[in-house]
């Protein structure tokens, strides 16, 4: 038998053990079991200070080593208490979940989960969405404007790279409270701006802004009050400088 019938299999008679052990329970994450401590922070595609002076070094740092972090730790820890509370023991590791998996069925999940699962999510597209945009001393840095396919979509669908950029900016200055803006390809195949409350994304289907995230834009405070203080205005405008293009475009092709 191929590996793979195997492991099909295997799931299924899990999938049987499971449902013998737990009538009554609500079949929240049947579809998928996690493995204990599943998820790691990801490291930075670059230095903390690699974004300056767009975004300082200190923000980046506990950006990522204390808020990033905690959003791992706890999805670890809110997998482990759904995986306890079915009791998943004679079971385990039947089928790895994956972290979009999670965020497209996140409905059948606590709201740990999704808060969790969506900060991890959120934050590792985040840092790869970024790069650095020095300059030099004789000349400002670039002015960072998408090429090829992407920048083509942009400008048929919003008329003009100015015009996009316009767009996305009011709509990460209209988040109330704390939030991400997004770049999206909609189920019609179409670039479309949104955004979504605390950590969701436009992955979960608990989420009324949907489709597959291009590039997203954290809204909440902690990514900008150090260098920014209220000024998100000038926090939005200075992140076009290190959009990172090519990660955008690589992600319109997936
Ligand atoms: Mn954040």
């Amino acid at each position: 038998m191929s590996t793979r019938r195997e492991f099909f299999k295997k799931g299924i008679l899990a999938g049987a053990g499971i449902a013998m052990l737990n009538k009554s329970f609500s079949n929240k994450v049947l579809f998928g079991i996690p493995e204990d401590n599943m998820f790691t922070l990801p490291l930075l595609p670059y230095r903390y200070d690699a974004l300056e002076p767009f975004i300082d070094k200190q923000t980046m740092e506990l950006h990522h080593t204390k808020h990033h972090q905690g959003y791992v730790d706890k999805l670890n820890k809110a997998l482990a208490d759904e995986k306890a509370a079915i009791n998943f023991s004679k079971v385990s590791n039947f089928r790895k979940i994956e972290l979009d998996d999670i965020c497209k069925n996140v409905s059948k999940y606590s709201v740990a989960v999704r808060n969790n699962a969506g900060g991890h999510y959120n934050h590792s597209m985040f840092w790869k969405g970024m790069k650095p945009n020095i300059g030099s001393v004789l000349s400002p840095p670039s002015s960072n404007e998408p090429s090829g396919k992407i920048s083509d979509s942009i400008k048929s669908t919003f008329d003009s790279f100015a015009n996009f950029k316009t767009k996305f900016s009011e709509t990460a200055m209209k988040v109330f409270g704390s939030g991400w803006a997004w770049l999206v390809i909609n189920k019609n195949g179409k670039l479309e701006i949104g955004s979504t409350p605390n950590q969701d994304n436009p992955l979960m289907d608990v989420s009324e802004f949907t489709g597959n995230p291009i590039l997203g834009l954290d809204i909440w405070e902690h990514a900008y009050y150090l260098k920014y203080q209220n000024k998100r205005a000038d926090y939005v405008s200075n992140w076009w400088n290190i959009v990172n293009w090519e990660e955008a475009a690589k992600r319109c092709e997936m």
